[in-house]
């Protein structure tokens, strides 16, 4: 390359480092490189005595022509930097900082606990069905055995809109309405948001509950612990022990409560000395209710009781991520804090 064409490419290069450097320090090393006692220029000078006397002027005025190029371009970007470092001072806000990348994000544990639950009965052919959060009595409590005056309307604490209306305090209107649209054999699986006048530490005014039911022929109480046994182990693992107590509903007869063994302790009610907090030392928790639905609920759908049977049972979603991740604060579920939900 002719030491013209050296000289010239001087101008693009410099063009270059100028865009990299971000500060002015960066700047003077650019400077020194280029214009510097032993700088690119300076080089390329020091070849002249190489060239016939008779072709020194010509380059000579090459090397001043480009040496004030490059002395201007060296002026803009040192106005520029010391806007730049001017503005950062001045605002604590430095433009030039490279970004933070987002942090991506992951599912709420409640929507993960109802995924799992849904995918596990719909593996055992249960349809997922949803409906109404704002809802009739008549579907929350009167199809549901429980008339105007019945004791469990109070016991259920509900946020009524108008005092036919109300927000649901369980997703078994969703099943009501399901049964009164279709015929039987049926399997559904009905995950949603309910409501309670309720809020204290353990309590939330709106929560999540996942329900089911099957109704068929000689659908038996066999087939309730048979399903919800391999429902509870395939959620909280294989060597989950389940056991069913007699309760109450008013729309299951009979009814039960199951519990899982403990799955902090293992079922042991304790680690090393200390008393399990989860299952207060007896080795169970309470996970459930079921039972087989009450004849009085299919009359009021339009089942003969005499034809079908089924049964039916309703869980609390936190409570069960609670127990499955080991989440010892209801109100984590609702405070939306990144570095909670990051964890799951
Ligand atoms: C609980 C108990 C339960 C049901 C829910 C149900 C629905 C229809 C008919 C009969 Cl349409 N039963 N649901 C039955 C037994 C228990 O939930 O402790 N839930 C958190």
């Amino acid at each position: 390359m002719s030491l013209i064409a050296e000289l010239e490419k001087l101008i693009p290069d410099l063009r270059t480092e100028l865009i990299r450097a971000c500060s002015l320090q960066e700047l003077e090393q650019a400077r020194v490189a280029c214009l510097g006692r032993k700088g690119s220029l300076a080089r390329i000078m020091a070849r002249l005595p190489e060239l016939a006397p008779t072709e020194r002027p010509a380059v000579g005025q090459k090397a001043n022509e480009v040496k004030t190029r490059l002395t201007e371009l060296m002026e803009q970007r040192t106005a520029e930097l010391e806007a730049l470092e001017d503005a950062r001072r001045l605002s604590g806000f430095d433009a030039s900082l490279p970004g933070r990348a987002p942090r991506q994000g992951s599912r709420h544990p409640t929507t993960l606990v109802i995924e799992e639950i849904c995918d596990i009965f719909q593996g055992l052919g249960y349809e997922v069905a949803s409906g109404p959060e704002v809802e009739a009595d008549y579907y929350n409590f009167e199809a549901l055995n429980m008339p105007p005056e019945h004791p469990a309307r109070d016991m259920q604490d509900t946020l009524y809109i108008t005092d036919r209306i109300l927000m649901r305090t369980h997703t078994s209107p969703v099943q009501v309405r399901t049964m009164k649209s279709r015929k039987p054999p049926l399997a559904v699986i009905v995950p949603g948001k309910v409501y309670r006048r309720d809020s204290d530490l353990t309590h939330t005014p709106m929560f999540h509950q996942i329900e089911g039911l099957m109704v068929g022929r000689d659908v038996s109480m066999a087939q309730l612990r048979g399903t919800l046994t391999v429902f509870l182990r395939g959620v909280f693992g294989l060597e989950t022990r389940v056991r069913f107590r007699p309760s109450f509903f008013p729309f299951t007869e009979p009814s039960a409560e199951a519990d899982i063994s403990c799955c902090i302790c293992g079922g042991r009610g304790h680690s090393g000395e200390d008393v399990c907090r989860v299952c207060k030392g007896t080795g169970w928790v309470e996970i459930l209710g079921c039972g087989m639905v009450d004849p009085a609920v299919f009359e009021s759908v339009g089942y003969d009781p005499e034809e079908v049977t089924g049964f039916a049972f309703g869980l609390g979603v936190e409570r069960v991520a609670m127990l499955k991740y080991g989440i010892g604060d209801l109100r984590m579920f609702f405070e939306n804090d990144a570095r909670f939900l990051a964890q799951f």
